[in-house]
Parts: structure tokens; sequence; C-alpha cells
């Protein structure tokens, strides 16, 4: 099974009712890039990356494709069979840009489990159940509006909310978490999220104001040297998300006893393959984490179910897929869906989803 051609696409996926609205920005819709990688023997194998937007963290999508353009015709005769020798190859032709490289590595693993005819999660270690718990995450809105949701979201079996906040004044903040708590109560658990959005000061305000809530705080501050100084300061768990920019983000936050989980971003963290290293770290340490990306369609959805199949059911904090915000799926009879707050994990070899054929159209490029 060798590399004969890769096509590149991208696919407009606007936000289903108008704004995804974050501390550190509103998205209506985002611009995600799809790889085929098609082999010498017929197969086809997808991958995805689809950053929210150029804000939200260090990758936007004419970052992805011109990384993918260095990359890709490096790649073309190349046997699918070790995923090392791949990531090596790719490391060759360009340093970095692990969000475009996951979009890669995921499309290896969707035709490498096709040719051994066992799903992605099998060549991850593993899955340890066939069912994984989404969350759904609260954009940040008005607090009697947000209570509403979050009370409907429990009803409809979600497990865990997650409740954005940031970017505003700290008693609407404070008054969102109270009354989503207040609807929802251990019905749910709860992640609040200030998307970097936050002064270390607000942070420790915020914590103290909402102290009977249980709660984990998630990526309040920018960086991880301000959240470093939230340690012994504040009472809920913090969790970082933006800060896990690559695996090695991760090794330091938990060496210095920063972080009480995290929010993974397969995309972010260089793909699947590297989040296997990540997720083990996570397991040593017995951390929760979630297993989500950004953005994207059925691609990336299955990708982060497959992996959160393989993490330890009682340390899963959910894989945030998003379906919710999406309409349509790429692939009409095998998509990813959310129900009762649950995900079915794909049986089918690979990855086990199939954009409908001529779906994005003609691709952008083509190697
Ligand atoms: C809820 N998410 C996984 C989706 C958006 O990309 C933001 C993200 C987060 O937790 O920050
Ligand atoms: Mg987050």
């Amino acid at each position: 099974m060798r590399i004969d051609r890769i096509n590149v696409y991208s696919a407009q996926l606007p936000v289903k009712n108008g704004v995804y609205r974050m501390a550190s920005a509103d998205v209506e819709a985002l611009d995600s890039t799809l790889v085929e990688i098609v082999t010498d023997d017929g197969f086809a194998g997808w991958g995805e990356t689809c950053p929210i937007g150029p804000v939200y963290q260090p990758h936007h999508a004419l970052g992805a494709r011109a990384a993918i353009a260095e990359i890709a015709p490096g790649l073309i005769g190349s046997e699918i069979a070790s995923i090392r020798l791949l990531a090596r190859q790719m490391n060759e032709r360009l340093n970095g840009h692990g969000y475009a490289k996951a979009a890669f590595d995921m499309a290896f693993l969707d035709l490498l489990g096709q040719k051994l005819g066992v799903p992605v999660s099998t060549l991850l270690g593993g899955a340890l159940t066939d069912r994984v718990p989404a969350y759904y995450s609260l954009i940040v809105g008005p607090p009697d509006e947000t209570a509403k949701v979050a009370a409907d979201k429990v009803k409809a079996g979600y497990p865990r909310l997650q409740v954005k906040i940031g970017g505003r004044d700290l008693e609407e903040d404070v008054a969102v978490v109270h009354k989503v708590w207040e609807a929802v109560g251990y019905k749910a658990r709860l992640a609040v999220d200030g998307n970097r959005g936050m002064t270390v000061a607000a942070a420790m305000h915020l914590d103290r104001l909402c102290q009977a809530i249980p709660f984990v705080f998630e990526q309040p501050c920018n960086t991880m040297d301000e959240i470093a100084t939230l340690k012994g300061r504040v009472t809920h768990p913090v969790y970082l998300d933006e800060s896990t920019e690559d695996q090695n983000a991760v090794l330091r936050a938990i060496s210095l006893g920063i972080a009480d989980g995290f929010g993974f971003k397969v995309t972010r963290l260089g793909g699947l393959t590297k989040m296997t290293t990540v997720r083990d770290l996570c397991a040593i340490r017995s951390l929760p984490h979630s297993c989500d990306d950004a953005w994207g369609g059925d691609i990336i959805a299955a990708a982060c179910v497959h992996l959160a199949a393989t993490v330890e059911p009682r340390r899963m904090e959910g894989a945030w897929i998003a379906q919710e915000y999406i309409k349509g799926h790429f692939d009409q009879k095998h998509p990813v869906v959310i129900k009762q707050g649950h995900i079915a994990v794909p049986q089918r070899s690979g990855l086990g989803v199939k954009p409908e054929p001529g779906m994005f159209g003609k691709p952008g490029a083509m190697y």
C-alpha cells in the first residue's frame, strides 16, 4: 500500500444558529481542510484539520494548507506501514506545524486500519468501551438564558457541561456559574472555561465568589506561567486547554503540578499518534482529560471518538465534537452523532467514516 496521490479540499462549515462565542473570539463559519490520500491499491484515507478561526490558538486554515503543501509532495510513493517512519518523513520536510501533520496522521491511521480490517481505536491501543460521553459547550451568554440551555442539555443526556466565561464583567461570569449550578446541580459535571480571557486577579475572585460550586476551572488565563501562579491560591481544580500546545507543554504542566486535568485537542497536539503519549502520561498521574478538537466535521469527530474510547472511562472528561453546531454530515450513512449525550464508537475499519463522493468539489491542491 503506497501513496499514489494526495488531494486537499476545503469545506466551509457555518455555525448553526449564528455565532459561537468565547472569551477569545466569536466565530460564525469555519474553514476546514481535508486531506484524501489515495493508494496504489485503491484505498482512500481521510484526515482533517479545522482551526476555530485564527485567534483561538496559533493555528489558521491557510497556515494548515501552506504546511500541507510543504509536506505532501515528499509523501508520494511512501509505504503505509510504519506510522513512525511517515512521521519522520514529515519532520524532514517541515519543522513544527503539528496541526497540519495531524491531518496526515489521521489519514495514515485510516488507511492502516482499512488495510488491517480494524478500527482506528484498535491501532491506538484498543477500545475500552463502545460508547463515549460527550459534553456540551455553553457559549458566553446571559446567565438566565445559559442556565435554561444547560437544563435542556442535561435533560437530553449530557453528563458534563462546559460553561464559557471571560471577556466581560466579572459579575456576569459569577452570575452565570451560579445560575447554571442552580439549574443542573449534581446532575452534570461542570467545567468553567475562561478561554485565556481572565487576569489572574479575576480568576481568583471568581474562584472565591463561586467557592461552594464543584466545577473545574479550564484555561482561565492566557499563559501557562499565569496559570502556574494560581497554584495554592484557588480552590477549584485547574485544567489546561490552549496552553497544551504540544507534548512537551503537557509534560511540563504535569511535572510542575499545575494541571489537575486537561482539555486536549487532537490536531493541536499533533495528531492521534502523539495524543496516545499524553493520554498515557495522564494515566500515570491519574489525570482526567477530554479528547476534543477545536472544530471539524465527521473525520475529526471520528478521530476524537476513537481516541476517547481508549481512555480509562473514569478519567474520560468527554469527547467534544462540533456536531451540535454544524448542519449535516460528511458521511450520510455512517455519521458521527451524539445521542443522549454520548457517541457510539465507529466499529468499521479505519476511521469508519467516508465523505460523500464529490461533496467538497474540486481539490484545492493535488499532489
Ligand atoms: C469547547 N471546545 C472544545 C470547542 C471550541 O473549539 C472551544 C473548545 C474549548 O474547550 O475551548
Ligand atoms: Mg477549552
